[in-house]
């Protein structure tokens, strides 16, 4: 199995996050990714890749899942930023102000010209901070995830982006959960779209494994019959991102049927999770789908700083072989994951015991 790693990923690094009430250094830092990639190379796991891909051709697949506006703002925002104050260049840009939806509550059409309200419009928390190289190591997580469903349309059974920030919380026109771009959505149009030689999967499943739910991903395909979008996670009623991710979210028109939500109460353990997970899969089989996407969150794991289940490292292995066993290729992406020391064991394991078992 191909590796796609970011080689800018590190050009991405929030310095606090509002948590609980006070700033607190980021859990999402670019030491993660550099665990995840040394424990790839120590136990020789597939090959690493930069990813083959043009800026112009990135650009297009980031344009099949996200607004042109939101991607405008995005690819603006740091010089936007520095330009209101040239101190704010040591300083990162974190929202504080959000257009409520309710009904005739405030006006999210009117794009504002405020800096500050202009980055509350595309963003839903305070958790995520844009920094000096969040645009590059997004848009190049993005082309991470391009080439690996490009590997997947070449006829290879699987292959991993390996990617910060990460993407499953981001929609079409926000960021937030440490997410920018969504890069499991861009995996799976791409594999729609196909390419490569005119393969394509017109029907894709996304397994989203993260401990929180993909609220970006169900949001992006809703209102689509080719993508099937289920996710297993904390329960919102107490899990974060609290605002969407119950059982009765079904998909809607033409995509009615098509999403499937299995919450779980804090403090799950192994064997109700894989329940959960065995559900997933049957619903995944009878879907028929030509292709998988997993955003592969590790922070389902017992030692998660900000999650709340008990996953221990050597059951990511049985994870990877229950995953294998759908028999689908595969393209995974990096996702959460805040035991910063655990997470390269608990990435690895979970891909040995796909390529174990396939
Ligand atoms: N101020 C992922 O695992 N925590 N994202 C609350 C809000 C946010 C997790 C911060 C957790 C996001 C990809
Ligand atoms: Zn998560």
């Amino acid at each position: 199995m191909k590796t796609f790693h970011n080689p800018h990923h590190a050009l991405h690094q929030g310095r606090e996050e509002m948590f609980r009430g006070r700033l607190v250094p980021c859990h999402e830092v670019p030491a993660r990714l550099d665990h995840v990639l040394a424990e790839l190379q120590r136990r020789a796991l597939g090959s690493l890749h930069t990813p083959p891909i043009s800026d112009a051709e990135c650009e297009a697949a980031i344009a099949r899942v996200h607004d042109p506006r939101y991607i405008r703002f995005l690819a603006g925002a740091w010089d936007e930023w520095v330009a209101m104050d040239p101190e704010n260049a040591a300083r990162d840009a974190l929202p504080s102000v959000w257009p409520l939806g309710n009904k005739h509550a405030f006006r999210n059409d009117a794009l504002p010209l405020n800096f500050a309200a202009r980055l509350g419009l595309f963003s839903f928390d305070s958790g995520s901070p844009l920094t000096v190289g969040t645009w590059v190591a997004a848009r190049a997580g993005a082309a991470c995830a391009l080439a690996a469903a490009r590997e997947v349309l070449s006829g290879e059974r699987a292959a991993f982006a390996l990617t910060r920030p990460p993407g499953h919380h981001a929609g079409p026109d926000f960021f937030g959960g440490y997410c920018f771009l969504n890069n499991a959505a861009i995996a799976a149009q791409a594999l729609i779209d196909g390419s490569v030689g005119g393969a394509k999967a017109p029907r894709v499943a996304v397994l989203d494994v993260d401990f929180h739910h993909g609220n970006g991903t169900q949001t992006i395909f809703y209102e689509r019959p080719d993508v099937f979008t289920v996710s297993l996670h904390g329960d919102p009623a107490t899990e974060y991102p609290f605002f969407l991710g119950h059982a009765d979210e079904r998909g809607a028109g033409a995509g009615t049927g098509f999403n499937l939500n299995l919450p779980l109460p804090r403090g799950t353990g192994f064997a109700a999770w894989c329940a959960a997970l065995d559900t997933a899969i049957n619903a995944i089989d009878h879907f028929n789908a030509d292709a998988l996407v997993v955003p592969m969150g590790l922070d389902t794991f017992e030692g998660d700083p900000i999650s709340g289940f008990t996953l221990k490292s050597e059951d990511y292995e049985t994870v990877g072989r229950m995953i294998a066993a759908v028999g689908l290729p595969t393209v995974f992406t990096f996702e959460g994951g805040y035991a910063v020391a655990e997470v390269g064991v608990n990435a690895v394991n979970l891909l040995e015991g796909f390529c174990r078992s396939c």
